[in-house]
Parts: structure tokens; sequence; C-alpha cells
């Protein structure tokens, strides 16, 4: 059965890859080069890693164009469903002796009229101390700083958990030897993923990066914007570390949500 929009879509690809070769001259050994990479990403798993990497900043900068709410990141390829659900006070699944400062995510959300959304799903997960994800590195414990909680009566949330480091893309594989051959590093800036979804108004996937972190002009997935990055700050004073039964500095980020309406501006404009 012909489906319009994949005639669209396919076709139209094709036609702007077949323009491209002609530009560029595309030669037979380059075009099976192009296809052994593809095949190859599947073999080492990577195929979500290269497309992520490559693509998906771009399909998600489309998405915000002239949407409301917070901006939306790229989901990247590591999120996976099912993560465990935290009880109050939450403290996101971690090792007993998890390397890396303690970390305070904190913030509101809101609907685009500014009203708090309570008992939002907040779907938290993260890379460890390492740069590592659990359920992707098998050296790392199962569903490890990865969870899900939920907003209070007024729309906050509070979570515990540790400050992440910047994430390296396995420099041997496909998508790595890519990036080499740009001139590119691997690694992409510390952040935190997020899916927020609430049952009235919808789900939205964001990442949180901390100002003044490495990488953050030199992203390999080129996908940090700027509503998306938070001030990681610092606490040592003795009474902040006593109120959070602390013995070592900890850090805390706050983030409010707008979980976007779905309603795009510019359809609202014309109406
Ligand atoms: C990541 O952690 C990530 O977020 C993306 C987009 C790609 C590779 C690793
Ligand atoms: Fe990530």
């Amino acid at each position: 059965m012909p489906n319009a929009r994949a005639q669209e879509l396919v076709e139209g690809l094709q036609k702007t890859i077949f323009e491209f070769m002609r530009e560029h001259k595309v030669t037979h050994d380059e075009y099976r080069v192009a296809t052994d990479l593809l095949a190859e990403t599947i073999q080492a798993g990577e195929q979500s890693l290269l497309y992520d990497i490559f693509f998906e900043a771009e399909v998600t900068d489309i998405a915000n164009t002239g949407r409301d709410g917070s901006p939306e990141a790229i989901e990247g390829p590591f999120y996976l469903p099912g993560a465990p659900e935290l009880e109050a006070p939450f403290m996101l699944t971690q090792r007993a002796d998890e390397k890396g400062d303690v970390l305070l995510f904190m913030g509101r959300v809101t609907d685009t009229a500014g009203r708090p959304l309570a008992d939002a799903e907040i779907d938290l997960w993260h890379a460890d101390a390492d740069g590592r994800y659990s359920n992707i590195d098998p050296s790392v414990p199962a569903w490890n700083l990865r969870g899900r909680f939920r907003t209070d009566a007024e729309g906050r949330y509070k979570v515990r958990t540790i400050v992440p480091q910047s994430y390296e893309i396995p420099k041997c594989g496909p998508t790595g030897r890519v990036l080499d051959a740009l001139g590119r590093h691997c690694f992409r800036p510390a952040h935190l993923h997020v899916k927020i979804r609430h049952p009235d108004v919808g789900e939205m996937t964001s990442q949180i990066y901390f100002k003044g972190g490495r990488y953050l002009e030199s992203d390999s997935a080129n996908a940090v914007r700027d509503g998306l990055i938070a001030e990681l700050i610092r606490h040592e004073r003795d009474e902040d570390l006593a109120a959070h039964n602390l013995d070592k500095p900890y850090f805390d980020v706050t983030y409010n949500f707008v979980l976007p309406s779905g309603v795009l501006a510019v359809a609202r404009a014309v109406a």
C-alpha cells in the first residue's frame, strides 16, 4: 500500500542525495565505504548512536521551532522505558559507594499558563562519574542512575543523584572513526536526560547541561542549546551539609520545566 508521506520523504531524500552525489562526484568506492559503514554500525550495535550523534539535533530543532514550553533536547541512544519507580524522598538508584559528588536536581514543572503540574512523572537517566550508562555498559549495575519520580502538589520536584561526567563515545567503533576522520573528538558534555509526562498535557524530552562545563561548545552530537544550560552550584557550609545529612560538599541544579502544550505558536497566531 503506497503511503503518501513515505513517498514524499523517501523520494525527496533520494533526489537530495542524487543531487549531492553529482555535486561531489561521489565515486563507487566512496558509495561502498558509506554502505559498509552503515552495515558495520549495526554489527557494532551503534546504529542509534551514529544517527543520534549526526542527525537527531536537527529533528529536535525543527520540533522546537515556534513551539511553546521549554526547549526539548535529543533523546539520545540510551533511553530505556521501565526505569525503577522511586519512593520519596527521591534518590536515583545507585551503588552504595557511588563515585562522584552529590547532586540535588530540583525545580518545578508547570504548564504553559504557569499552572503547577502536580504528579507529573519525571524519568531521569544519566552517565556515572566515569561517563558510563547502566544497561549499556556491562560494568555498571542494571538501572543504576535511572529512575522515575513525581512532582508534588505544587509541581515541585527534588531528587538526589551524583554529578555525571562527560560521556565519551567508543573511539574504536564506526561512529568514533567517522568523528575522528572529521577531526572531531568523541565527547558529549556532562548532562542529565529527562522525560516529563503528565496525563493532561503530554510528554517532553530534555537534557540539562552545566554552565561552564567542558565540551559545551564542541559537543560531538552538536545538541547543546541555550535554554538547556543550568548552573551547578556548590555548597560547602556546615549548616547546608547538616541540613542534607552530608559530610562533604554537594552541588545543586535548579531547572523549571514548562511542559509544551503541543500547540504551535505559529498555528495559534494564524487562528
Ligand atoms: C549520549 O549520552 C547521548 O546523550 C547521545 C545523544 C549520544 C551518545 C551518548
Ligand atoms: Fe547521554
